[in-house]
């Protein structure tokens, strides 16, 4: 059998499938596909977005959109989220998607902004997608005890740590959210987290 492969870009969406795999302590292989190769046919075959993620997995077939990722890899390997059906469950799902399908797109809106309208409007495009955020930063911030679910790291808190480095003010996305800080903190020490940036390829 094959190892997972991810196809992924630096410090980007892929890292939350390689924060998973981690503490799953599941190998791995990464390639990083540059704009002229994801916007090949074979690549658009594989996520027709053209956008990374994209996992392959043992078997062969390949997945796209990291939500769907996530579910594959915590479906596989226990641990990384609640698996019994109840109320905490259904937070974790709750949280997960929003993460995957709100806060992730709010911040392509804000570093990607070309593919949402022309130049001239690119200043309130940005505006409103932080405006989303941080209405969702809010929330998430009375959520944390000191993580999603409380005191057991899930993949929603690898997730969320994810988003949050891509904060283009950072500084004033934590100031007054004590328990967002604490969070990234605590996050940014986890073994897992160290053990992935670690090995994240930097610009020559
Ligand atoms: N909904 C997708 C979003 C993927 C996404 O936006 N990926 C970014 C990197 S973080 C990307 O490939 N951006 C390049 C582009 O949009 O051209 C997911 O959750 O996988």
């Amino acid at each position: 059998m094959t190892d997972y492969h991810i196809y992924g870009r630096p410090f980007a969406g892929s890292l939350i499938a390689e924060f998973l795999f981690t503490a799953a302590d599941c190998p791995y292989t990464i390639s990083f596909p540059d704009e002229t190769e994801r916007k090949t046919a074979q690549f658009l075959a594989k996520n027709p977005t053209g956008r990374i993620p994209v996992l392959v997995c043992p078997e062969g077939h390949s997945m796209f959109e990291s939500l769907a990722i996530v579910h594959h890899i915590t479906e596989r390997f226990d641990e990384l989220a609640p698996t019994a059906s109840g109320a905490e469950r259904d937070r974790y799902l709750s949280l997960i998607t929003l993460l995957a399908t709100t806060v992730y797109p709010a911040y392509h809106r804000q570093h990607h902004t070309r593919y949402y309208g022309l130049e001239d409007g690119f200043d309130g495009i940005k505006a409103k997608a932080r405006e989303m955020n941080d209405t969702l930063f809010d929330y998430l911030e009375d959520q944390l005890s000191p993580y999603l679910l409380g005191q057991t790291v899930c993949a929603a808190d690898f997730y969320l740590y994810m988003l949050t480095r891509w904060d283009p003010q950072k500084d004033q996305m934590l100031a007054n959210r004590p328990k967002l800080a604490a969070f990234c903190d605590q996050m940014r020490g986890h073994n897992v987290v160290e053990t992935v940036l670690a090995k994240q390829p930097r610009k020559k």
